[in-house]
């Protein structure tokens, strides 16, 4: 069958075509999620790449570009524009996912009854490329970083301004990149043409797009962005100062089935398959329960590694009627997802035991 043109729309603001078979609209005019039931390899394309923006895509000429290294936190600014950047210093490809800190906000207000402001995400906001770029510490070294330099801050062109900061050590970790390239094309303009921080394992809001400075600073930076949003707010959480509760970093343990949700299913045997990602850490077993009964282990498919996410699956042949599957994925930390997240106020980090709902039919309802 033929693509018709009307699954295809322009969405002013983004610039890629937004396919209503493998994106989930999110009703915000910028956001659009990765269908989980449409994922065919371990790499999403650039095509269907989760977007999450807070103003329009910018649309940048990378001729006239340049990228600044300054703050009180170097030696000495430098300044490199497009071209030096592919040539001045090695090149590096890491596979790394990108999860919103939002993701699953929808899920989160339901099992709270309670609605919750911000990007209504279902479980799209998750995707996985491969990045290629320079490691952020070579050029933070080129500008030579001061013993004394604490945070580091990468700043966005786009309206918005976005820019949020990461501790020294993380900008200088060997797979925290500013990336020029995403699954061996140049960087999608939705995706921070001409460069982005692609910064492992943490919270997608801190792999700035679009950036055009990157500042050091020897005291602690803060910005809305690590005081008020991208902050988990709550009983559990007390303010300190100016920071309203606790700044997410690195992420927690996650789990995606790759059906939609509701899911139908036919009785009769059948791969169901997933993926688990655990922020900085490694995927160490995923575990699944039918109905609520007893735990098994799924089957990686992926050999595992910190920062992506790892393919699972498991075998089930069900019964017509109503299921559940629920599927609790374990690092190789001993971290696990909880069967329960208490409530914060932006409905962040939603990692609970979700129960997927499938109904199965003999022939699937259209
Ligand atoms: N400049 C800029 N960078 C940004 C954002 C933004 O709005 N502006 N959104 C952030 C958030 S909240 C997320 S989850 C990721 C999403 O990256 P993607 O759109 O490539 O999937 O980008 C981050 N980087
Ligand atoms: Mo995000």
């Amino acid at each position: 069958m033929a693509t018709s043109d009307a699954a295809v729309s322009t969405v002013p603001g983004v610039v890629k075509p937004i396919s209503d078979e493998f994106m989930e609209d999110t009703g915000t005019g910028l956001d659009f999620g990765t269908r989980a039931d449409r994922m065919p390899g371990r790499l999403t394309s650039n095509d269907h790449f989760f977007v999450r923006s807070h103003s329009p895509t910018p649309r940048i000429d990378a001729d006239r570009w340049s990228l600044r290294i300054g703050g009180d936190g170097v030696e000495a600014p430098v300044t490199f524009g497009y071209d030096d950047l592919w040539r001045a210093f090695p090149l590096v490809s890491v596979t790394r996912t990108i999860e919103c800190a939002g993701n699953r906000r929808v899920l989160f207000g339901r099992e709270h009854g309670r609605r919750i402001a911000g990007t209504p995400w279902g479980r799209g906001a998750v995707s996985t490329a491969e990045w290629t770029g320079v490691r952020l510490r070579d050029l933070l070294e080129a500008a030579g970083v001061r013993p004394d330099a604490h945070d580091v801050m990468p700043v966005a062109l786009d309206e918005c301004r976005a820019r949020r900061p990461m501790s020294l050590d993380k900008a200088l970790a060997d797979d925290t990149l500013l990336a020029l390239a995403m699954n061996g094309e140049p960087l999608p303009p939705d995706h921070g043409y001409p460069a982005r921080v692609v910064v492992s394992g943490w919270l997608g809001a801190a792999s700035i797009k679009w950036v055009g400075a990157i500042e050091v600073s020897r005291a602690p930076i803060q910005v809305p962005w690590n005081t008020e949003d991208y902050v988990l707010i709550g009983p559990e959480h007390p303010a300190h100062g100016p920071v309203l509760g606790t700044p997410i970093n690195a992420l927690p343990v996650t789990s995606l089935v790759e059906l939609d949700w509701p899911a139908r299913l036919e009785p009769r045997p059948q791969l169901v398959r997933g993926r688990s990602f655990a922020g900085e850490q490694r995927i160490a077993s995923v575990a699944y329960s039918i109905d609520r009964g007893p735990w098994r282990e799924a089957r990686l498919t992926d050999s595992g590694e910190a920062g992506a996410w790892t393919r699972w699956d498991f075998s089930w042949h069900p019964e017509p009627g109503e299921h559940t599957i629920s599927v609790r994925a374990t690092d190789d930390t001993g971290r696990t997802q909880p069967a329960h997240v208490p409530w914060n106020r932006l409905g962040y980090l939603n990692n609970q035991i979700l129960d997927h709902p499938v109904r199965v039919t003999a022939k699937p309802a259209s």
